[in-house]
């Protein structure tokens, strides 16, 4: 069977026709916990850990109800997305989520966010388990009230570092796992539908207007295109925003994160399909090393 094929018959085992139409239409698509097959007990699992790694890092407790319990200093951090417009930072990332924990490293390989991201990237010049899509980083957002990204709702491309022009499939893509509910006013993502179809970067401000809140119960999962403008609305109420973004690319971009090179092996054996997990971190390239065979001289020319 072709990988085009194989792609064809994962969309139809995991009922994923529909998400895939709104992929291609919108250029990002929202896949409820019933058909990752994430359940409450995971979604749990995931944020207990990434709260306490928080409070193991910044030295603050952080509860999904109450945010953080201590007043924080950001020094002359401006923030990512924050400098747009020059918003007061009101959130963090982590990182390297998949050397925390297992459950990360079976959430990033969660056979339908892998299945969306190899639609679409697309399955040209793939054969065999040589797939398109690699892992670019694993990150998560933890966002409180307060200004979010401004005006501007921080609106970007993910592969906005590809020169124009772009072609029809992504570059880059990401998954993102909304792990508390969604609202306008609990800080959801926004985005521009279909924008991932004019090929450019948003202007901003003007943009903004053109924005939409996606507004989902926790547990979905928010998967896009790379040249979807996207970013999100500021968080109004009490407690944590908490978000994984699983970031993949394609094979021909450079990881954000160095992971086929860095990232320990014995860690990747430890989830529930090391054959994906291992291709999706780009490890074993055949030109790392002297991997292909070289003929051997059996015979000196006369
Ligand atoms: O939710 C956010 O604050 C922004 C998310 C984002 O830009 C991303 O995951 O690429
Ligand atoms: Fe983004």
């Amino acid at each position: 069977m072709s990988n085009t094929e194989k792609l064809a018959a994962r969309i139809e085992e995991h009922g994923l026709a529909p998400y895939v139409e709104e992929l291609d239409e919108q250029g990002y698509t929202v896949v409820p916990p019933g058909v990752t097959g994430v359940t409450e007990d995971d979604v749990d699992e995931l944020v207990r850990r990434l709260l306490e790694k928080s409070e193991e890092l910044i030295g603050c407790r952080f509860t999904v109800e109450g945010g953080p319990e201590c007043e924080l200093d950001y020094g002359d951090f401006p923030g990512f997305l924050e400098r747009f417009s020059g918003a007061k930072p009101s959130q963090f990332q982590l990182m390297q989520l998949c050397t925390y924990h297992r459950a990360f490293r079976d959430l990033a390989i969660n056979p339908v966010a892998v299945t969306l991201i190899h639609h679409l990237f697309g399955t040209e010049g793939s054969f065999g388990n040589h797939w398109p899509a690699r892992f670019s980083s694993h990150n998560c957002f933890v966002k409180w009230a307060g200004e979010g990204y401004g005006e501007s709702l921080g609106l970007h491309v993910d592969q906005g570092g590809i020169p124009l022009p772009w072609g029809e499939k992504a570059l880059n893509a990401n998954c993102n796992w909304c792990l508390t509910d969604y609202t306008l006013d609990d800080g959801a993502f926004a985005c521009v539908p279909g924008s991932h179809l004019r090929k450019r970067h948003p202007k901003l401000p003007d943009a903004a207007a053109e924005a939409i809140p996606i507004e989902c119960p926790r547990g979905s999962l928010i998967a896009f295109h790379g040249a979807l403008w996207h970013g999100a609305y500021p968080k109004k109420t009490p407690g944590l925003r908490v978000t994984i973004a699983n970031f993949f690319r394609h094979a021909a971009i450079s990881p954000q994160d160095d992971i086929p090179n860095h990232f320990p092996k014995e860690l990747a054996d430890d989830c529930a399909d090391p054959e994906t997990f291992h291709m999706l971190a780009g490890f074993g390239s055949p030109y790392q090393s002297q991997v292909y065979p070289l003929p051997k001289a059996v015979a000196s020319s006369p």
